[in-house]
């Protein structure tokens, strides 16, 4: 992949980076020549050379700039779909070149923590050539609810627009929409969600805060959901009790779906989340509010009936983005689990036994100083990650010595 040149508005945070993140002994101004030379050889323009417990990595813009990039799809023949949070869903060519904003993405209201979320593909998308995509759907008056639309992806358009999931009620509070999508090996579509900052609703099964949804891919309840045909239920919860969700992926190992959420103030947590059982929130937290009080609701940190965390910070690295690596391009980097980090700025890369036990944290990216919304494995091993910036990008990181 030939990335275009690193724009110039990100000349001050490349020359941080330069400055900062790179441990060997090379002063900016030979890598900034390094990188030219090697842009002229057609290879990818190097941000910066990052230490790490597997050796020395290669940090590469791939594309740029991108309005709030926050989630990111593979297509086979090798484009990515990126979604920007002001409502523009954009394809990355081979070359890195971005098209214009594809047409045919519903509107979104684009305010706080809302707008345009993640992007998937079917698990059909080569015959079918669907995408899903979510967002903070508008409703009435200043109403907005998370919501899931599928579309036809042509040339660069999205035909035959639907919507399959809407988050019932709508509120008119602009933070914790969520959302990833992750489809499972029976092709059903798991749907992340917060308490859209009402934390009541993350204890109230009659609404969707709060939630992991579980859907057919065309939106029907799949009959074996936990809460199917009960009374005053949202039928398509599948686990309750989620502040809010911004990273989603599924296990390799135990094709289970796992899920991490923002904590308050401290306890940011991983979950595994089993059908029919709530994870708590705001009953139960490591966390407390940012005035530094104790969250109301609170009773502690576990209580009977709430399922504990598998993993969690107590310091929270604010969290978002979720990929698990088991690909053998980077075998050092198998059974790996990455995670962004918004509030501390780094990448997080966990490691799994084979009880799927967290045994294990590096950091990385830790001198970049970017809010990392989205971290995905591409199709050649190497970790691909989205910058939560108005002019943020679109990075690859692998082991310097990869192709
Ligand atoms: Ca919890």
């Amino acid at each position: 992949m030939t990335p275009r040149p690193f724009p110039l508005a990100a000349a001050t945070v490349l020359a941080i980076a330069l400055a900062g993140c790179q441990p060997a002994s090379e002063p900016a101004a030979t890598q900034a020549d390094a990188a030219d030379a090697s842009q002229a050889a057609g290879q990818p323009t190097v941000v910066a050379r990052i230490d790490s417990e597997i050796g020395a990595l290669a940090l590469h813009t791939v594309a740029g700039p991108l309005q709030h990039p926050w989630g990111m799809a593979f297509l086979p023949d090798g484009r990515i779909l990126v979604s920007e949070r002001v409502g523009n869903l954009r394809l990355v060519g081979t070359d890195g070149r971005l098209s214009a904003p594809l047409t045919g993405v519903p509107a979104v209201v684009a305010e706080g923590q809302g707008g345009l979320l993640d992007v998937a593909l079917s698990p059909e998308f080569a015959t079918d050539g669907l995408v899903y995509l979510s967002y903070a759907e508008p409703g009435e008056g200043s109403l907005a609810g998370t919501a899931v639309a599928r579309g036809r992806l042509e040339g660069e358009a999205l035909t035959g627009v639907e919507v399959v999931f809407r988050q019932s009620p709508k509120l008119d509070t602009r933070h914790h929409f969520g959302s990833r999508l992750v489809f499972d090996d029976h092709g059903d579509l798991f749907i992340t969600m917060g308490d859209r900052g009402v934390r009541p609703t993350a204890q109230d099964l009659s609404s969707h805060m709060g939630t992991v949804a579980r859907i057919h891919p065309d939106g029907r309840v799949p009959e074996d959901n936990p809460f199917v045909g009960e009374d005053g239920i949202q039928p398509e919860t599948w686990s309750w009790g989620h502040r809010n969700q911004q990273g989603a992926a599924l296990n390799p190992w135990t094709r289970e779906l796992w899920t991490h959420e923002h904590g308050p103030k401290g306890g940011d947590e991983i979950n595994i989340p089993k059908a029919g059982r709530n994870y708590g929130w705001p009953i139960i937290t490591y966390g407390i509010n940012y005035s530094g009080e104790p969250i109301p609701e609170a009773v502690g940190t576990e209580a009977d009936g709430l399922e504990q965390p598998h993993h969690y910070w107590p310091i929270s690295p604010g969290i978002s983005g979720m990929a698990f690596h088991d690909h053998g391009a980077v075998p050092a980097w198998q059974r790996s689990l990455f995670i962004g980090a918004m509030a501390e700025r780094l990448l997080i890369r966990l490691t799994l036994d084979e009880n799927q036990n967290i045994v294990h944290e590096e950091r990385l990216l830790t001198e970049f100083g970017q809010r990392i919304r989205d971290v995905e494995v591409g199709p050649d091993g190497a970790l691909y990650l989205l910058t939560d910036d108005p002019q943020g990008s679109l990075l690859r990181l692998a082991p310097e010595a990869s192709p």
